[in-house]
């Protein structure tokens, strides 16, 4: 393992842990290179940014829903695997969505939900970004409650009440005080709960929740 040390603040939700450098530089690359090469033609674009998703995914029709997986590359499922044996997940990440951002894009405040077990891993490549947190049971977009700095190689989890409490983001801009933003890629590991729990089959939130085991916009 060539993790350094895990960074908490008491400030930050409960559940949120940061690692620096969990990967070697030399993992970094070959990562870059694999999206780059071997799996350029698994990136699906989206309205602000490209998405791969691994491992389990939803197709819905007007009636129903059926499940597809994709089969998880192998340096992805070392990943994964080494996750499990690290401690920092319990269960083997079954849904893997690597997002591509160019400079200037973001993903908007959202809750992963109850679909997935309460831990995502995010393993951030080749550039820094700041990952704002916002209470769920505030109104308040504006002003985030926490906003930490992932540097690459970084390991982030965010689990119990980082997961449960609060929707994270990433804020669309080129960079803020002291930030410095350039292509990023990052992985974000769960596990998705199956069959789907009924709190995620509502019919209020089954279209949501499957876009989101889907894709994310
Ligand atoms: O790219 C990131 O660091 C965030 C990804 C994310 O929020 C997600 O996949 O749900």
């Amino acid at each position: 393992m060539d993790a350094v040390g895990e960074q908490t603040a008491r400030s930050w939700p409960r559940g949120l842990t940061l690692i620096p450098e969990y990967i070697s530089p030399a993992t970094e690359a070959d990562l870059v290179n694999y999206f780059a090469e071997e799996a350029k033609s698994h990136w699906t674009a989206l309205s602000s940014r490209r998405v791969i998703l691994y491992g389990l995914h939803f197709v819905q029709s007007d009636t129903s829903h059926r499940r597809y997986t994709r089969v998880t590359p192998e340096p992805i499922q070392r990943l994964a695997e080494r996750l499990v044996a690290d401690g920092y997940q319990d269960q083997l990440a079954n849904h893997i969505l690597v997002n591509e951002y160019k400079v200037g894009q973001g993903i908007m405040p959202h809750e992963d939900g109850p679909a997935f077990v309460p831990n995502a891993a995010i393993i951030s490549l080749l550039s820094a970004t700041v990952l704002d947190f916002y209470r769920k049971d505030s109104a308040d977009r504006s002003t985030p409650t926490t906003s930490i700095r992932l540097p690459p190689r970084s390991l982030c989890i965010i689990a119990d009440e980082a997961y449960t409490s609060y929707l994270h983001g990433i804020a669309e801009r080129i960079a803020g005080a002291g930030e410095d933003r350039g292509y990023r890629l990052s992985l974000t590991f769960r596990h998705a709960i199956l069959p789907l729990p009924a709190a995620a089959t509502e019919p209020a939130k089954e279209k949501r929740i499957l876009n989101l085991l889907q894709r994310r916009r």
